[in-house]
């Protein structure tokens, strides 16, 4: 499907891209283009607080404890919000589920209730915001299950493959977003003078070559066999491949991008630290299913280690998988080690 590819000098803001994807749909609404463009513009608002962050009082923690036992960050909070607020009156979500909230989060009955489902997490790496460490915001949107009214919890835990849009927006060195309906993975830039998003990495592709892994070596001793020797496969401690080298930003969408346009593997594997927590600190819905959309789109892989991210049928809002995502030859390589290694079902 060919998509639109700037020429020298012609300005595509995320509008007219999603417009022109839309064309490709002649039964399209025009609902979806219209919650991608209002997610943009929560992009924007984050953004506007992350780049002053140090200036801006939103530094620093807030007192509450949230739903994944982690202290929330105030501009945790913010974007929170400004996820919820941009999208709970536009009549285009029927509910939406937010990693910073125990329940679904309805939208006010005192709007309508739209046909999609709208997952976040507003703001992934959040620990790292006082250090100036690029974070991100990542979003899923499925179509509703529930007939009308109040959209549902089992709106909500639907499986990847039923996903028609995500994305993510990664408040780093400049703001980007990057987005797939299915038909590619696209990169925006916010070009902070005209406060537009213009499209500058159409068509991303994972290359085939990888540059590099991504873990927290730290872990290592709380790790299966089968991690513990993939890992040193990367490595090429085991003499059979050439080492990779090793980055580790400890923020999921800045990790992950840097593999998307430079090859490579991110793993959060699952782990014996904390026997509560058995199955690593990732959320399925709200991290591993809209990257592992994102990596399926650009040639890459998403694994629990054992199962295809996409094909997992999600049983609770919160609950946890081990992730193993990049390039499809490297993440089948863990598949086959933990095969291997691991007593896996
Ligand atoms: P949240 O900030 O959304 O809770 O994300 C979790 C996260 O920060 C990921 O972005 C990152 O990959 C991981 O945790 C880092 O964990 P650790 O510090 O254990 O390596």
């Amino acid at each position: 499907m060919k998509t639109i590819e700037p020429e020298s000098g012609q300005i595509i803001t995320i509008e007219r891209h999603i417009l022109e994807e839309q064309r490709h749909h002649p039964e399209a609404t025009g609902v979806l283009t219209q919650l991608l463009y209002d997610i943009a513009l929560a992009g924007k608002v984050i953004a506007s607080k992350t780049s002053r962050a140090g200036l801006a009082e939103i530094l620093g923690r807030t007192e509450e404890i949230n739903i994944q036992g982690e202290v929330v960050q105030k501009l945790d909070r913010f974007a929170h919000l400004t996820m919820y607020r941009l999208n709970d009156h536009t009549g285009r979500l029927a509910v939406m589920a937010s990693e910073e909230n125990e329940d679904v989060l309805p939208i006010p009955s005192e709007y309508p209730a739209g046909k999609y489902v709208l997952l976040f997490d507003p703001l992934d790496g959040s620990s790292n915001i006082d250090f100036n460490i690029p974070v991100g915001t990542i979003f899923s949107v499925y179509l509703r299950l529930s007939e009308f009214g109040p959209g549902t919890l089992q709106d909500c835990l639907q499986p990847g493959r039923s996903l028609v849009a995500a994305g993510y927006i990664l408040y780093g060195s400049s703001t980007m977003l990057v987005y797939t309906t299915g038909e590619g993975v696209h990169g925006f830039t916010l070009d902070p003078s005209v406060g537009e998003f213009l499209l500058s990495h159409p068509y991303l592709k994972i290359p085939d070559k990888p540059a590099y892994f991504s873990v927290n070596l730290g872990y290592r001793k709380y790790w299966s066999e089968g991690v513990r020797r993939y890992s040193d496969y990367l490595q090429g401690r085991d003499g059979q491949a050439k080492a990779l080298s090793l980055r580790y930003v400890g923020s999921l969408v800045a990790d992950f991008h840097r593999n998307l346009l430079a090859g490579g593997v991110f793993y959060y594997p699952a782990d014996s630290q904390d026997p509560k927590i058995p199955y690593g600190k990732l959320r399925l819905l709200y991290e591993a299913v809209p990257l592992a959309f994102l990596a399926e789109q650009a040639g890459g892989y998403a694994s629990d280690g054992v199962h295809n991210i996409l094909d997992i049928a999600p049983v609770n809002l919160h609950q946890r998988t081990p992730l193993f995502i990049g390039n499809r030859d490297l993440v089948e390589c863990a598949e086959r080690f933990i095969a291997d290694y691991d007593a896996v079902e």
